[in-house]
């Protein structure tokens, strides 16, 4: 395939309410959603970076500069372009794994949907339907806390994350233990907000019988990890740290981490986030897929890929409704506790014209 354009393009969508993480309270979500199209097709691409550099260095804008400076114009010397290239044409250019995952996605998508082919069937999916977890955001009392659980298990969620800080750990994972009972499947994510030195106060978390402690310490801490997991009995499960295939072997290998967070769009795409599951399918390390707020877009694709055998818990794919009331594209809709893995050509979603419309705020053509 010969790509003739890209669209970039930036949206903003409300959420459903506020979502309080260790980084930031978002009531929105900014997202850039690309279009790549090429001779014989169209394929969409969304970059997981949000408005502001908090969770990760990358945001929108820098993202939208990258991929028009540099990313997509390096993509024009191509004559024949598939998604396997793209990586490796764009390695010269340092990081902006974001950046470099939206392009290769849209890549990926055009030229699946150019041969009819699924993405699922691509990446090797064994499941038709995915188990899905939430992730609950801190909030300012426990009796709010309980009411938003208990609605998630109404819906039907088969796993409760629960997002922790200094001042929002311990009580509230008792609470919810307490509450709930020793069935629920529960685990907390800290995106990097303690120090090795917290040590003996994570341990706290020990008794509570969690799957795991997502990114307890910072991005870099490899080796903090590694100490912290000899000294506290929750499994420790990386997310942030976890950039490629490479950084996985190697936290995986030093002792870092027992279970891994995979998230496609932080990795450099899904290509790479396949790549990160083999290694740990080989290391006996269980995977889940990790959400980032996606639209339907990234919605679709993340459960293609989670149901991949190595995702053996239940990821943060849950439906389109536990974020949006309108979404751009139809809305997964959960059931039984499951979303289905889509089945048409590509990404099997496209956005629908006249509500993409409502919520774009910039657009951007780059002919190439
Ligand atoms: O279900 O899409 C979702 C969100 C899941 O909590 C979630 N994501 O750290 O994993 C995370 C967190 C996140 C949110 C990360 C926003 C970055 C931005």
């Amino acid at each position: 395939m010969k790509l003739t354009g890209v669209e970039l393009r930036q949206i903003r969508l409300p959420l459903v309410a506020p979502f309080r993480t260790s980084f930031a309270t978002q009531t929105e979500r900014t997202a850039l959603l690309l279009r790549a199209v090429g001779t014989e097709s169209e394929g969409w691409g969304e970059c997981v970076a949000m408005a502001e550099p908090r969770y990760s260095s990358e945001y929108v804008a820098s993202c939208a500069d990258v991929l028009s400076r540099h990313l997509i114009p390096e993509l024009a010397r191509y004559e024949s372009l598939d998604a396997t290239t793209v990586a490796p044409a764009l390695e010269p250019f340092r990081g902006h794994r974001m950046a470099k995952a939206a392009l290769e996605m849209a890549v990926l998508d055009a030229e699946l949907r150019a041969s009819g082919v699924p993405l699922a069937r691509e990446l090797g999916a064994v499941r038709d339907r995915v188990p899905c977890g939430v992730s609950v955001g801190i909030m300012d009392s426990v009796p709010e806390l309980l009411e938003a659980v208990a609605g998630y298990l109404d819906d039907g969620y088969v796993r409760i994350k629960l997002k922790i800080e200094p001042g929002w750990d311990i009580e509230p994972v008792r609470a919810v233990r307490q509450h709930f009972g020793d069935d629920l499947l529960l685990q907390v994510d800290a995106n990097a907000a303690y120090t090795l030195a917290d040590a003996r106060h994570l341990a706290g978390l020990d008794p509570f019988g969690l799957l795991l402690i997502e990114q307890p310490l910072e991005e870099e801490d490899i080796l903090g990890h590694a100490q912290l997991a000899k000294l506290i009995s929750t499994p420790v499960c990386l997310d942030e740290s976890i950039t490629s295939a490479r950084a996985a072997a190697a936290a995986i290998t030093l002792g870092a981490c027992s279970i891994v967070n995979i998230k496609p769009g932080r990795v450099g795409g899904y290509l790479e986030a396949r790549r990160i599951h083999d290694v740990c399918v080989a290391h006996g390390v269980p995977v889940w897929c990790g959400g980032m707020l996606e639209t339907g877009i990234g919605r679709a694709a993340n459960l293609a890929l989670a149901a991949l055998p190595g995702f053996t818990l239940p990821g943060d794919t849950s439906a389109s409704d536990r974020f949006y009331r309108t979404d751009i594209t139809d809305p997964f809709v959960l059931s039984d506790g499951h979303l289905p893995v889509p089945t048409g050509p590509g990404l099997g979603i496209e956005p629908l014209p006249e509500v993409l419309d409502e919520f774009t705020v910039t657009t951007e053509w780059i002919a190439l």
